[in-house]
C-alpha cells in the first residue's frame, strides 16, 4: 500500500466504503470526482446506496459530469439524491428529473467552480474523489479525469478518498492542476496557457491532510461508453463537416493543421475524429473536454499531435488496453480541470473549433442541446455553451429528422433556447451545411431551409417564413405558429401538417 500511499499521515486511514457511508447525513452536500463515466468513486456510492435502501436520507450531489452505474444509477434507484448538479446522462435519473422527484441544475460546465468559490451554493460537506495515488508531498493523483475535483478538495469541510490501485500507474504526470484566485480587479491572474501542450500547473491536487476523515481502497475497473460506430446518416454529417473545413482552408482561414479543435461526444463525433484519419489535415491539436476513442487512433496515424481535455471517454476496447495505451501516449495528453479546460478565456485565446451535437435548431440559428419537445431534460448542456460563445468557428451538428422522420429537427422556433443564434457560425445535417456567418437573420433563414433541412419539411419552411416575412420586422415570426410544429407532433405524432 506504501506504493499508492506516500505520505505516512495518509497511511493510518483506511477505511471500507460502507463505515465511510455511515458518515454522511440527511441535507449533506457532496461534491465527486468524475466526469463522462471516467474518474469516479465506484465503491463508496454504492455504499451510500445500499445504505439509503434501509434508511431514509437525501443528499445533494455535485459532480464534474455525468456518472455511471454506481453513483447516478444506484444513487438514483435508492431515492437518495435531492439535488443533481452539473450534468448527467443516466436514464433512471433522466426519469426522475422529468417527474420532478431529483432537483438538477443544468449549468455550463465551466462556472461551476466558480460559483462555488463564490459560495453561492451550500458549502461541501464531503469531498469523495478516486485517486491513482498520494504523493510524498500528500498531494491527490487523478485518475480518468480532473473535473471539479480541485476546487471540492479545497472547498469541503472533509474528504474521502477512493484509491484505486488498479488505475495504471501512468497516470501520475498526465494531469496539469492550476486553480484561479478570487475574482476582482488585480486578484486574478491571467490563465497561461499560450500552447495547448505547456503545462501550466501541478501533476497532483492540493488537499490539507487533517481534513482526510478516510482513504477506501478499491479495484474497480474504469467503465466504459458504448462505442458509436457511424452509419450512412452521422458519417454524412462528418463528411459535410470535413468538407466545411476544406473550404476554410481553401479559403485561406485555416491551414491544414486547422485550429484547436473540441469535439462533442456522442455518434457525429466519433465519424468525424474517424474521417479525419484521411482527410489530408495534419498535425492537428486538440483541445476539448472530452478525449474520446477516436482522439487516440488520431495519435496513432500521426494526425494529431496533442490532446488536452478534462477527461477520457472510452469504449470497452480502449478501456482494456489503457495501462498500455497512456504509456504511449503519455507526452501526448494532458487533462485539466473543467474549469480550464472549457475557461472562456482560454478558448477565445486559442481560437479552437468547436462543434456539438443539437436536438433541435431554428430557422434562426438558435440551438437547443438538452430539452425534449422544450420540457423533458435529456442531458444538459454539459460544455457545449462554454465553447459554443468563445470559439473562432463554432458548429452545430444533427440529423434533420428525429424518430423516422416524425420529428423535424429543424423547426420555426426551438422550444428551449441553449445557444442563442449569435453563438451559432455553422449548422451541419446529412443534408448538408449552413455557413451562417455574415448573414442576417432572414438570410441565415433561407440557408437553413434550403442546405440543412429535410427534403419533407421544406416547403412547409418556406411557408412559414413567407408568411412570418409578411408580418415584417428584423426576426419575422407568426407567433402563434411558431409551436405549430410541435403541438401537431403532441396531437397527430408528426411534424408533418397535412
Ligand atoms: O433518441 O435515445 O430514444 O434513440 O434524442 O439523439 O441523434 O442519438 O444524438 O446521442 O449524439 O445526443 C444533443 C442529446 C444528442 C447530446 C444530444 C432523440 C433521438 C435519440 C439522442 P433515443 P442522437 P446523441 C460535450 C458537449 C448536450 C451536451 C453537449 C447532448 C436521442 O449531444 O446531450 O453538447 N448534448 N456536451 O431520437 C426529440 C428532437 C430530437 C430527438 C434527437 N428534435 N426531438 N428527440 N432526438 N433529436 C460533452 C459534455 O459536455 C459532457
Amino acid at each position: 500500500l506504501s506504493k499508492f500511499i506516500r505520505n505516512k499521515a495518509f497511511l493510518d486511514k483506511v477505511v471500507t466504503a460502507e463505515e465511510a457511508a455511515t458518515w454522511i447525513e440527511d441535507g449533506m452536500t457532496l461534491g465527486m470526482s468524475g466526469f463522462t463515466l471516467f474518474g469516479e468513486p465506484k465503491l463508496f456510492p454504492k455504499a451510500l446506496a445500499e445504505r439509503g435502501k434501509k434508511e431514509k436520507f437525501k443528499i445533494d450531489l455535485f459532480t464534474g459530469a455525468s456518472m455511471g452505474p454506481a453513483a447516478d444509477q444506484s444513487m438514483a434507484e435508492a431515492d437518495i439524491i435531492n439535488l443533481r448538479v452539473p450534468y448527467q446522462g443516466n436514464p433512471v435519473q433522466r426519469k426522475k428529473i422529468n417527474a420532478g422527484e431529483i432537483f438538477y441544475i443544468d449549468q455550463h460546465l465551466s462556472h461551476v467552480a466558480e460559483s462555488i468559490r463564490q459560495g453561492t451554493y451550500p458549502s461541501l460537506d464531503y469531498a469523495i474523489i478516486e485517486a491513482a495515488a498520494i504523493t510524498e508531498d500528500g498531494d491527490i493523483i487523478p485518475t480518468g479525469s480532473v473535473g471539479n475535483s480541485p476546487i471540492f478538495l479545497d472547498t469541503a469541510k472533509h474528504v474521502i478518498i477512493e484509491l484505486n490501485i488498479s488505475a495504471p500507474p501512468e497516470y501520475e504526470g498526465m494531469h496539469d492542476i492550476y486553480m484561479q484566485s478570487a475574482a476582482g480587479e488585480n486578484t486574478r491572474e491571467a490563465i497561461p496557457i499560450f500552447e495547448v501542450s505547456k503545462r501550466i500547473g501541478t501533476p497532483g491536487m492540493k488537499v490539507d491532510s487533517a481534513k482526510v476523515r478516510g482513504i477506501i481502497i478499491s479495484s474497480e475497473p474504469d467503465i466504459p461508453s458504448p462505442l458509436f460506430e457511424p452509419n450512412a446518416e452521422t458519417q454524412q454529417i462528418a463528411d459535410n463537416l470535413l468538407s466545411f473545413l476544406g473550404e476554410e482552408v481553401k479559403a485561406g482561414r485555416l491551414t491544414e493543421s486547422l485550429a484547436p479543435l473540441q469535439s462533442g461526444v456522442g455518434s457525429v463525433a466519433n465519424a468525424v475524429l474517424n474521417g479525419m484519419k484521411t482527410s489530408g489535415f495534419k498535425d492537428i491539436v486538440v483541445a476539448s473536454e472530452v478525449l474520446q476513442d477516436g482522439v487516440f487512433d488520431l495519435i496513432d496515424a500521426g494526425v494529431v499531435k496533442f490532446a488536452a481535455g478534462t477527461a477520457l471517454s472510452l469504449s470497452k476496447k480502449r478501456v482494456e488496453s489503457l495501462g498500455k495505451d497512456l504509456a504511449k501516449y503519455k507526452d501526448k495528453i494532458v487533462f485539466r480541470p473543467q474549469e480550464i479546460s472549457n475557461h472562456p478565456e482560454v478558448i477565445r485565446r486559442l481560437g479552437i473549433i468547436s462543434f456539438n451535437t443539437a436536438l433541435e435548431v431554428d430557422i434562426y440559428g438558435n440551438v437547443n442541446s438538452t430539452h425534449v419537445g422544450g420540457t423533458h431534460m435529456m442531458n444538459g448542456i454539459g460544455g457545449s455553451g462554454d465553447f459554443a460563445r468563445n470559439a473562432r468557428i463554432t458548429i452545430f451538428v444533427t440529423q434533420s429528422t428525429a424518430k423516422d422522420g416524425k420529428i423535424s429537427a429543424i423547426v420555426p422556433f426551438v422550444a428551449h433556447v441553449d445557444h442563442t443564434n449569435h453563438d451559432v457560425d455553422v449548422i451541419i445535417t446529412e443534408q448538408g451545411y449552413a455557413d451562417l456567418r455574415g448573414l442576417a437573420p432572414t438570410q441565415a433563414a433561407e440557408r437553413i431551409i434550403e442546405n440543412c433541412m429535410h427534403p419533407d419539411y421544406k416547403q412547409q419552411a418556406r411557408d412559414y417564413l413567407a408568411a412570418a416575412k409578411e408580418r415584417g420586422g428584423q426576426t419575422p415570426h407568426v407567433l402563434e405558429k411558431a409551436f405549430s410544429w410541435h403541438t401537431n407532433l403532441a396531437e397527430k405524432g408528426t411534424m408533418l401538417i397535412k
